[in-house]
């Protein structure tokens, strides 16, 4: 939605001042699109975000598409409005793990340093 990019802008910044490369695709993108950003820039792992209420969708159509195009291997996270009860159905389908609003960026700085080689 308009302006709920704040929390992805927020986490490239602090992601890119602890070291990481990072490549924003910006506002609604397409489950497609997104896929087809991460095959072609080879990227260890693949950050969602979502505000709108449309995760439980739009997530499993991603896991779903990177395993079809074979990059499973990608590790996918995820934040946002992502209420409690969604997280099992979410990680079922592939989703590592789920920062919700008031997360600390420390914290997943630290998360990823401690479960990507
Ligand atoms: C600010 C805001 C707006 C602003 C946005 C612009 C601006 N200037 O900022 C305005 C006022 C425009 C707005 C409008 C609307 N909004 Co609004 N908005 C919010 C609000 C209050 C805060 C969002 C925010 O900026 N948070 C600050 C950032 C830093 O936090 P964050 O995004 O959560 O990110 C953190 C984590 O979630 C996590 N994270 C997030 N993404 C990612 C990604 C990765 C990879 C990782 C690792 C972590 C991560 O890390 C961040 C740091 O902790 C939320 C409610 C809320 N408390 O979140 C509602 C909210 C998102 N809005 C909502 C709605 C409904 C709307 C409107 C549709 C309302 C309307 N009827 O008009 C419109 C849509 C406008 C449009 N055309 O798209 C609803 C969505 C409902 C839902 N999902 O079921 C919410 C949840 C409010 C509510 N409780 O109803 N909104």
């Amino acid at each position: 939605m308009d302006g709920h990019d704040r929390g992805a802008k927020v986490i490239c910044r602090s992601l890119r001042d602890a070291g990481f490369e990072v490549i924003y695709t910006g506002l609604r993108r397409t489950p497609e699109e997104i896929v087809s950003a991460a095959i072609q820039e080879d990227v260890d792992i693949l950050g969602l975000s979502s505000l709108s209420g449309a995760h439980n969708i739009l997530f499993p159509e991603i896991l779903s598409l990177l395993k079809k195009k074979g990059a499973g291997n990608i590790t996918v996270i995820g934040g946002g409005i992502i209420p409690e009860k969604d997280i099992p159905g979410l990680k079922k389908a592939g989703l590592k793990v789920v920062f919700p609003p008031g997360t600390k960026t420390a914290d997943i700085v630290e998360w990823i340093h401690k479960n990507i080689e």
